[in-house]
């Protein structure tokens, strides 16, 4: 990103590490009216497709009725795993972004979206950042991983690999699926504050379910303007915080010189689930690709 042009944030006020004050008494009653609106429709949908754990520590949050606090759910959250919320104005550059994650500061933009915005939004608002993100920083493991994954950051700025460690990012924070007792369940942010992509996720028979391999993620490509067109799966959340002890240097220097895997693809060497658009049948874990079918469809923030 850039300092701050081209966003809808204020970002006249901001800290040195990008942060501000939430300013909690200036939301309007239509802003916590569209938020109890968004909060709503949101939750209905979850129970069969939210991972389980998402959703228990979504309603720890007790953030149905108004926009949250972020000091007081701060306060609970670093009990919970050592985590604070920060407030931001919206999208801060990477190198801040990875510091505050590797010193367990997650960043939540204060503003709110727009009501002809319930579907769609590029940039992240406070919607977003604190219904998917949040409830996330609860788990133990996830919370102790992406502390780690914050910790990479500088090594993959300076070495080039900048855009391999985002996939991380992108595909296990914003898009992760995850194999449960239950079935094929969906706890990214970006699925879960999105009506459409959360079942879309967990039942469509469309895009390629890969089981979660540290480097073909960082090798992926995606789209942030349509559906994914891969989901990674994890069998659980210590598969990321294990991948985190991995040297990420050798990584780079294997990517540099590899054309990026389209997301439109799989590999023969990838492990697939396949699902029949029920969350409660996934099939099986087999080797054979299946094509995905170009659909048009944007991508909800
Ligand atoms: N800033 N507020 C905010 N939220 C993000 O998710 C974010 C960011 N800055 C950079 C960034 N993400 C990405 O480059 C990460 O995926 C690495
Ligand atoms: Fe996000």
């Amino acid at each position: 990103m850039n300092q701050g042009n081209n966003l809808r944030g204020d970002y006249s006020h901001i800290n040195d590490d990008y942060t501000i004050q939430q300013d909690w008494d200036k939301y309007t009653d239509a802003e916590h009216d569209l938020w109890r609106k968004l909060y709503a429709r949101q939750s209905r949908i979850l129970p069969g497709y939210a991972a389980e754990d998402y959703i228990r520590n979504l309603e720890k949050l007790d953030a149905a009725g108004q926009i949250p606090h972020f000091g007081r759910v701060s306060e609970q959250l670093h009990a919970a795993t050592g985590w604070h919320l920060v407030a931001v104005p919206g999208l801060v550059p990477d190198d801040v972004f990875f510091d505050h994650l590797a010193n367990r500061r997650f960043p939540v933009t204060v503003w709110l979206r727009k009501p002809e915005e319930m579907d769609y939004l590029v940039e992240p608002d406070i919607f977003h950042d604190f219904f998917g993100h949040v409830p996330m920083l609860y788990d133990p493991v996830f919370a102790d991983y992406l502390a780690a994954y914050g910790a990479k950051g500088a090594e993959a700025i300076a070495m080039g690999g900048l855009k391999n460690l985002a996939r991380m990012y992108w595909y296990m924070v914003e898009f992760g699926l995850i194999m449960t007792e239950h079935g094929l369940r969906a706890y990214g942010a970006g699925m879960l504050s999105s009506q459409t992509e959360t079942i879309y996720s967990v039942t469509d028979s469309t895009p390629n379910r890969v089981a979660f391999d540290l480097e073909r993620v960082m090798a992926t490509d995606y789209a942030i303007d349509d559906f994914q067109k891969t989901y990674f799966v994890l069998e659980s959340y210590d598969q990321l915080f294990d991948a985190m002890k991995t040297p990420m240097a050798p990584i780079y220097e294997r990517l540099v010189d590899k054309p990026s895997i389209d997301p439109s693809t799989t590999l023969p060497t990838d492990r697939l689930y396949h699902v029949h658009g029920d969350a409660e049948r996934i099939i099986a874990l087999g080797q054979e690709p299946h094509q995905t079918e170009p659909h048009r469809q944007q991508r909800p923030a």
